[in-house]
Parts: C-alpha cells; sequence; structure tokens
C-alpha cells in the first residue's frame, strides 16, 4: 500500500504511525498538495492528504478512515476493543485532529490570503478554540501506555505539528503536555521519526 503524505502534516503523521504499529508496510509517497498532482488528485478529489492507495488500487481517505482501515487490516489492533475504551480512543482522537483543523485554519490564512484581507478575528477564534482544547487535554491527559493507541498517536501527531508551527507559543502553563511529549519521542524513537517536521 501507499501513503501519499507531507513531512509537516499531522494527519499524514499519525496514518503513517498507525500503518507502523499495526505493523503495515505502507510505501509513504511525498506529495505536495498545492501542485496537485493526478496521483492525488484521481485517488481523492478533494486533493487532501493523508491518502492511502490499497495494492488493489481503492483509496482511502480521510485520516480517521484510514486509521479505521488500519486497525481492520494489520497484524496488531489500534484501537481497544474494549468499547467504552474504544470511544475513549476515537473522542481523543477527534479533539487532537479537531486542534489541528484550527491550527491548519490558522496557518493557511497567514500563508494564502493577501496580507490585506487576511482576518485577524477568525484566526484569534480559530486559536481559542485550539487552546480550549490544550487545556482540557492538559486537565484530563491520557497516560502514555506500553502500546499506544489511535488516540496517542493523534496526540503526538498534534503536539508535534505545535512544536513545528507555534513554538513558543502553546507550551506555558501546559508542562503535562510538554512532559507527555518528551516522554512519548524517548519511549517510542521508531513513532517519533514520523512526528511532522519542515
Ligand atoms: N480531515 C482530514 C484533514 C486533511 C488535511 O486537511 N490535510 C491537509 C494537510 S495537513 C491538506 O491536505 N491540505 C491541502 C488542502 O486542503 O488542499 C484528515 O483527517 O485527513
Amino acid at each position: 500500500m501507499k501513503i501519499l503524505y507531507s513531512p509537516a502534516s499531522p494527519y499524514s503523521a499519525k496514518v503513517r504511525m498507525g500503518a507502523h504499529l499495526a505493523g503495515l508496510d505502507a510505501e509513504a509517497i511525498l506529495t505536495d498538495t498545492t501542485a496537485a498532482p493526478s496521483e492525488l488528485v484521481d485517488n481523492n478529489p478533494l486533493g487532501k492528504i493523508p491518502t492511502l492507495v490499497t495494492d488493489e488500487g481503492q483509496a482511502i481517505f480521510d485520516s480517521r478512515a484510514i486509521m479505521q482501515y488500519l486497525d481492520r487490516s494489520g497484524a496488531k489492533r489500534l484501537y481497544p476493543r474494549n468499547a467504552a475504551k474504544r470511544t475513549e480512543a476515537e473522542v481523543l482522537e477527534a479533539l487532537c485532529d479537531g486542534i489541528c483543523d484550527c491550527l491548519l485554519a490558522i496557518m493557511y490564512e497567514r500563508r494564502f490570503r493577501p496580507a490585506e484581507i487576511v482576518h485577524q478575528e477568525w484566526i484569534d477564534k480559530q486559536w481559542t478554540k485550539a487552546t480550549r482544547g490544550l487545556d482540557h487535554l492538559e486537565a484530563n491527559l491520557p497516560r502514555l501506555p506500553k502500546t499506544p493507541n489511535g488516540g496517542h498517536l493523534a496526540l503526538a501527531a498534534m503536539i508535534g505539528y505545535l512544536a513545528l508551527r507555534f513554538p513558543g507559543q502553546w507550551e506555558r502553563g501546559r508542562p503535562k503536555l510538554k512532559r507527555w511529549s518528551a516522554k512519548f519521542g524517548v519511549n517510542f524513537p521508531e513513532l517519533d521519526a514520523m512526528r511532522p517536521k519542515a
């Protein structure tokens, strides 16, 4: 299988870590969404990464559908079997992906809009949502287990994206999140290598 990805993308980082944990061999194909190459848009009309293409040629997106596919396809499961614990993992993933949605919206507003029409109020609104999410996580941080689940991978990817794009802007008052991320790096170096980078 192939995963169309970009190194900075937090959702791509999550699914690449997921494939690795599930024991699946996935070829990572560096993809520039701005150039909209046919390999991307022919497989995903939304032109977004990550997009997974199976050996049979089936395209799977978005990242949460990919995670569920990996969970069903690999030697190792990515989500707990227990229904309540599974819901907890899926909600953690939804929160972390949702924070990434806000952070990306801020990045895109700054990167793609002409400077004179950048809407600062809207950026502030997205940042408020993201920081409210981070505060919630700081107060309700899950323990880092021996084997992370899909929720933990989303959390690791999201903090990786913050560290890459918003350094110095999220750490104050959130020592637990910082420690969790550092411990993830030490405990899982192979996964850490897939976290967002420039
Ligand atoms: N909900 C999607 C979000 C994917 C997404 O927004 N990816 C970004 C890169 S991190 C992208 O492809 N942006 C290009 C675009 O929106 O055209 C998922 O979970 O996969």
